[in-house]
């Protein structure tokens, strides 16, 4: 099965980003728009395991500290068509990030390793649609509370992809 760990986002941070989209599509960007409800922050991608307990073990391992999350403003884009918004860089993220990749490693279960990046995908851009790599387009503020982390799964109904919930770390 296909895992990621992953923190959800509050709903005055999903409303930002859903203004944010808006103001996007309002300049006419075509693309794949996530659904709010879809909104997350990736800490680490795993893709194909088969074990899910195993990294269920390993995560429980994580000491884990609530902390603020905040939108740093920012959007960008990756490899040209994903587009996102950004989160500010604090010492608590960092190391949530970093904890979580090394209990993963020590366990031995592999993961993407391009450094962390963290961000939120708005959407990801038709072919053919360009951005400009400094868009005029910017999010309003946010910040929340983090309480825990998620262990999540994608998976597909009739209706397409989703992301369901398969174990939760913290307070
Ligand atoms: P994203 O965070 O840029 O949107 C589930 O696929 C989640 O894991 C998505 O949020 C996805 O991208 C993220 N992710 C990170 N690295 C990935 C990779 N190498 N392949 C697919 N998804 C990846």
């Amino acid at each position: 099965m296909r895992l990621f760990t992953a923190i959800k986002l509050d709903d005055d941070m999903r409303e930002q980003l859903i203004s944010a989209q808006d103001k996007l599509r309002s300049i006419g960007l075509r693309g794949r728009y996530n659904k709010e409800d879809s909104f997350h922050l990736t800490l680490a991608f795993i893709g194909e395991y088969d074990d899910p307990q195993a990294v269920t073990d390993a995560l429980a391992r994580v000491r884990f500290e609530p902390f603020m999350l905040r939108l740093s403003g920012e959007v960008g884009q990756f490899d040209g068509f994903v587009v996102w918004a950004g989160l500010e860089m604090t010492d608590e993220l960092r190391a949530l990030g970093e904890a979580v990749r090394q209990e993963l490693s020590a366990a031995g279960i592999p993961f993407d390793q391009k450094a962390f990046n963290p961000h939120i995908t708005l959407l990801r851009l038709a072919r053919g649609e360009e951005i400009d790599a400094a868009p005029e387009v910017s999010v309003g503020s946010a910040e929340m509370n983090v309480e825990h982390f998620l262990l999540m799964r994608t998976a597909k109904d009739r209706n397409g992809f989703y992301y369901a919930e398969i174990g939760r770390f913290g307070k």
